[in-house]
């Protein structure tokens, strides 16, 4: 079996999401139009794999410079060697070559090996469960009224969560350009009045502004302390691996990294070492795809460690599925403004839909679990390549 051809289709739809000038989302004023990519890989006996990615991530001269060069002609089942061939062309792609971009790849070829199969991708990688326990996981603070402006609208909007199903919760509070923020004392405060409104035992985890300094973080670390947080999360630049081992030293709320630190499984690897993390961190898209995740959460089990996943998407949603140190799936991002169970147009369904007792469930068709509206993205596609 080849590879024989290697495709992305943008395609536009109708968005309720809009980014702030610091790349945070949030729910949109007005329905915006917004554009998304279809990632096509297809072997010689007409199997497929896909995987919707950002535009950019898989952008025509990424694909020409790169995907075709290494993956064309090659056995689409080598993915390991493939993997390594494309991480070892990043050195010299000038920052190109993103691991974004390896990760929609290698999702595609997990893709293709699943419906080549006939198995969903989170059997083939592990099959530890075939449910997974959801926290719901808020956008980041803002200042529109009845969203997530005060301490009691996230107050209230926990309580909902809760009412849905969702068995934890994790707060992203406010950061720049919200006017008041960074705030320490105003992250405190949206924590303890989540923590009286749910009750004591909701677990509740932390995801503040990810840029506070060594004092601040403490300060807020000895608050979640007190209000019994499951874990606190990129509060401080990761790029400081000792800084993270000074907080980690002093605090007993567990900290969880690195999620946006560069590096993929080797980086998290000199975490485990530095003791900078007391639960391992990483995302499909963070770290190059399935595979590395896997590594770092096997890393993690090595050292009697739990990984936590970063990120809503079928690829996370498989990984989690497929290792047993991983207590909970990250849903959302959710806001009181928006429902995030119905699907957007260029899916049939949601690939994570969640029970009322808060478990998503793993689709049993085989690959990786988008289910894709192909005909809704033919009529709305702008540009191939
Ligand atoms: O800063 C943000 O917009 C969020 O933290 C976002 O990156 C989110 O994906 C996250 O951190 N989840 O855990
Ligand atoms: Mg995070």
């Amino acid at each position: 079996m080849k590879i024989e051809t290697i495709q992305g289709q943008v395609f536009v739809f109708p968005s309720y999401r809009c980014s702030d000038s610091a790349g945070h989302s949030h729910p949109s004023e007005t329905v915006t139009e917004a554009k998304m990519a279809l990632l096509t890989i297809t072997a010689d006996d007409g199997t497929q794999g896909r995987i919707l990615a950002p535009v950019e991530v898989i952008r025509p001269f990424v694909l020409d410079s790169f995907a075709r060069k290494v993956l064309i002609g090659q056995d689409p089942f080598d993915r390991e060697r493939l993997w390594h061939a494309l991480e070892q062309w990043q050195r010299g792609s000038a920052g190109q070559l993103t691991d974004r971009a390896l990760a929609a790849f290698e999702q595609a070829l997990w893709d293709l090996a699943g419906r080549k199969l006939g198995l969903p991708v989170y059997k083939l990688i592990g099959g530890f469960r075939d449910k997974v326990p959801a926290y719901g996981s808020t956008m980041c603070g803002d200042e529109l009224k009845g969203g997530l402006s005060t301490p009691d609208e996230y107050a209230d909007f926990a309580v909902k969560m809760v009412k849905r199903g969702y068995k934890g919760i994790k707060l992203h509070t406010w950061m720049p350009p919200v006017s008041f923020a960074p705030s320490v004392a105003m992250d405190i405060k949206a924590c303890e009045a989540v923590r009286e409104a749910v009750g004591p035992d909701v677990p509740l985890m932390l995801d503040g502004f990810h840029w506070y300094s060594r004092m601040d973080a403490l300060t807020i670390g000895r608050a979640l302390e007190r209000l019994n947080f499951t874990w606190f999360e990129e509060m401080m630049n990761e790029q400081s691996i000792d800084s993270y081992a000074w907080l980690a030293g002093q605090l007993n709320v567990p900290i969880l990294g690195p999620e946006s630190a560069a590096g993929k499984h080797w980086a998290r690897a000199d975490w485990v070492r530095a003791g900078a993390t007391d639960i391992l961190r990483a995302g499909v898209p963070g770290v190059g795809g399935i595979g590395p995740v896997l590594k770092v959460a096997h890393l993690a089990e090595s050292f009697g460690m739990d990984c936590e996943v970063h990120g809503s998407s079928a690829g996370n949603l498989a990984a989690c599925a497929a290792i047993a140190n991983c207590r909970w799936y990250e849903r959302g991002l959710l806001h009181p403004f928006l429902e995030y169970d119905e699907p957007p147009p260029y899916l049939n369904t949601i690939w994570d839909p969640m029970d009322s007792e808060g478990f998503v469930h793993l689709s049993q068709e085989p690959g990786l679990g988008e289910d894709l509206n192909l005909d809704y993205i033919d009529a709305h596609t702008i540009s191939t390549y």
